[in-house]
């Protein structure tokens, strides 16, 4: 990929759009199997009418070395079960830095190293920092939709299937009042 001019990039945290855009990926229900605890409500979901949990809207810089590709991602809002609604989540394999800024909504970026489950509450105008080698996943705590800013290298990558394996250390559900409740993941 040849290196990208310089650019402006025009944005809108409440609606998550960029300008000019690159690629947007779609993520459905159907697209999350194995990632909610509760099997049947997640067919259930898909069988009436597979809704759509992400979008995820790229600007036009390539996922190459060297560059820092930036996205937003929009959650919309809703549980599995009582489990709320989230990313797929993954490593970098190429273990490098990402950081998020959140836009609108209220959400959270929950991260993994293996071995210890850290939480970090996301909202506009909040930087989550994630550092190399922890997995990352993001939830919508919230009952709007949630969307934050992502910047990463562009070499990073994306290892989902780690995530399948290993989990996220916790499961994030709908608690009392606005206190997101968390459960301990068990693969
Ligand atoms: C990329 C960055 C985000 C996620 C996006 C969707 O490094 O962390 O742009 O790709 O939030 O999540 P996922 O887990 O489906 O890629
Ligand atoms: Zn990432």
């Amino acid at each position: 990929t040849p290196p990208i001019s310089p650019l402006s990039i025009t944005f809108d945290g409440q609606t998550g759009t960029m300008s000019p855009e690159g690629p947007v990926l779609t993520r459905r229900m159907s697209d999350l199997a194995g990632l909610f605890a509760d099997t049947a409500a997640w067919e259930a979901a898909v069988a009436d009418g597979d809704p759509v949990v992400y979008q995820v809207a790229s600007s036009p810089v390539p996922e190459a070395e060297g560059e820092l590709p930036q996205s937003i991602t929009t959650i919309l809002p809703g549980t599995v079960a009582g489990e709320f609604h989230m990313t797929k989540g993954h490593q970098h394999p190429n273990p490098q830095g990402e950081i998020y800024l959140g836009l609108s909504g209220t959400g959270g970026l929950l991260l993994f190293d293996g071995e210890r489950p850290q939480w970090i509450d996301m909202a506009p105008g909040v930087i989550g920092y994630i550092p190399p080698g922890w997995a990352h996943r993001s939830v919508n705590t919230g009952d709007e939709p949630y969307r934050f800013l992502a910047v990463y290298p562009g070499n990073a990558g994306h290892d989902y299937g780690w995530v399948l394996a290993n989990g996220m250390g916790h499961r994030v559900y709908r608690g009392e009042g606005a206190t997101p409740r968390f459960e301990p993941f068990t693969a």
